[in-house]
């Protein structure tokens, strides 16, 4: 008989989800993905002056709030009929680019990390290096205390469960200390164009409120080298080390064979001609993308608006104790179908598509850990994509760099409408994003987002079916249902935020 293991909180992601798993036979049989907490970003933007909207869209999120920035950017830009200088188009992407390598390396050494490496093998650690005999005290006074977490979360230690190599562990927990000085970099590099970081200043509608000085052009490129250098040498490698060490994560965690990129980073106008292109894979068959395709079920979400609707049209209207709900998050689809968005999603379509670089760092990667393409869509596949992802947007800066003309505008005028609308489209580091505003009487009369988390987290839909993370639990073995961590694996591999999710 199945018996029910509740994930409540899961840690090392962003925000308040709690997994629910039918196990039987140490397999996982149903997962239940949910959202545990409403914010209702949307119904407070109702009524306000459409220039507050990306103000506060950001506070959706601390970790991607440059993404909801631009998306709420982009969306006013077709409202407003603005279009935007080349320097106003290069900066947004220098800014966007810069918060998805933080959250990159974020997600890796900081939220996943623990997962694979063995915390306590710093207690052997031999060397004279000061960070690291830190380290390697607090560790000891951890378990003199008796306390486990944060320090291994997973004691007592199952065999061959963890990286069994103490070098590489120990070189992980160095590697994870410098990654907190590589986030603060891409968060300072941020800031060089964005004005702050988080919750950046600068982005507006027509264009991006800083000038691109020769002064500030030379440091945001010093710091792009020494995080490329990271990444290089330090990210990648690490990755490939864990993917080696972790095979059989490659057969788990696979998802449905549908995937969504809107596409990011444009090469022209305000938002075209993206770097990462915008695709559909659906059944695995590559195919172009229609914004018209999207819908929100809220069958099993805790809202009692209209389900199906497109996000134009949608609304958002709590409703705590509908019955059979189970989650603050509603569920998009997109030609009815569950997506899976992020990394995985942009590197399988730009891969397909014949995107050059990414064809060639996938397949190198791929050749270097003995594996095949269709193995990517597993745990391991997610944390690869998102490791070759962060050196090809790191490799762009740049191009964009070298086009910036200090002597140029960076912004457009614009006057606003009594009434009009817009979407934008772009992605976060965890996928897909949208935003749809209308105008009515100069002010926001609706506004609706579609965010990563809400694609890979959501509930099941009107029709029952599971969401991509629900779908890529499922078949998981667990080992210990005491201590399910083959499912938390799957889980984080989507990176998910739920603060985002049922913004
Ligand atoms: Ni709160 Fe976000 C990203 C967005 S995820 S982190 O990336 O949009 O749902």
């Amino acid at each position: 008989m199945a018996t029910s293991v509740k994930i409540s909180p899961v840690t090392r992601i962003e925000g308040h989800l709690a997994i629910e798993l039918k196990v039987e036979s140490n397999q996982v049989m149903q997962a239940f993905s949910i959202g545990e907490m409403f914010r209702g970003l949307e119904v407070l933007l109702k009524g306000r002056d459409p220039l507050d909207a990306h103000q506060i869209v950001q506070r959706i999120c601390g970790v991607c709030p440059v993404s909801h920035g631009t998306a709420s950017i982009y969306a006013q830009d077709q409202a407003y009929h603005v279009t935007i200088p080349t320097n106003g188009r290069l900066l947004r992407n220098l800014i966007l680019a810069a918060n998805f390598i933080q959250s990159h390396i974020l997600h890796f050494y900081h939220l996943t990390a623990l997962d694979y490496v063995d915390v306590t093998a710093i207690t052997g650690y031999q060397g004279s290096d000061p960070e690291l005999q830190s380290v390697r005290e607090w560790v000891q006074n951890e378990f003199k205390a008796g306390v486990v977490a944060p320090a291994a979360p997973f004691l007592p230690r199952y065999e061959g469960k963890y990286l069994d190599n103490a070098e590489l562990n120990i070189q992980a927990i160095k590697h994870y200390l410098e990654a907190l000085e590589m986030r603060k970099l891409a968060h300072q590099m941020c800031a060089i164009f964005a004005g702050k970081m988080p919750h950046p200043a600068s982005l507006i509608p027509g264009g991006v409120t800083q000038k691109p000085t020769a002064q500030k052009i030379a440091a945001y490129a010093g710091m792009l080298q020494r995080l490329q250098m990271f990444i290089d040498h330090v990210y990648l490698p690490d990755v490939v080390e864990v993917a080696k060490a972790f095979k059989d994560y490659f057969k788990i965690g696979k998802g449905y064979d549908n995937f969504l990129s809107y596409g990011v980073f444009p090469e022209s106008g305000n938002n075209e001609g993206h770097v990462l292109p915008a695709g559909t894979i659906v059944n695995g068959k590559p195919g172009a993308f229609d914004a018209a395709a999207i819908t929100e079920d809220v069958k099993y979400s805790r809202f009692a608006s209209v389900s199906g609707a497109h996000p134009s049209q949608g609304d958002t209207v709590a409703d705590p104790h509908k019955a059979n709900a189970y989650s603050w998050i509603k569920a998009p689809r997109y030609q009815k179908q569950p997506m899976e968005v992020g990394p995985l999603a942009r590197m399988l379509v730009a891969y397909h598509q014949g995107h050059g670089e990414c064809k060639t760092l996938i397949d190198g990667a791929l050749q270097q850990i003995g594996v095949t393409p269709a193995e990517l869509n597993s745990v391991m596949g997610r944390h690869a994509a998102r490791a070759i992802e962060c050196k090809i947007i790191a490799d762009h800066c740049g191009h964009w760099l070298d086009q910036l003309a200090p002597d140029q505008a960076t912004y457009n005028e614009f006057d606003i409408p009594a009434s009009g609308s817009g979407i934008g489209l772009t992605e976060a580091p965890r996928g897909a994003l949208g935003h749809w505003i209308t105008l009515d009487n100069h002010k926001i009369e609706s506004y609706q987002c579609i965010v990563p988390t809400t694609w890979n987290c959501s509930p099941r839909d009107d029709r029952g079916i599971e969401s991509p993370v629900e779908k890529a639990l499922e078949g998981t073995p667990i080992a210990n249902e005491e201590n399910p961590i083959e499912a938390a694996r799957v889980v984080r591999s989507f990176d998910p935020c739920i603060a985002c999710a049922v913004h």
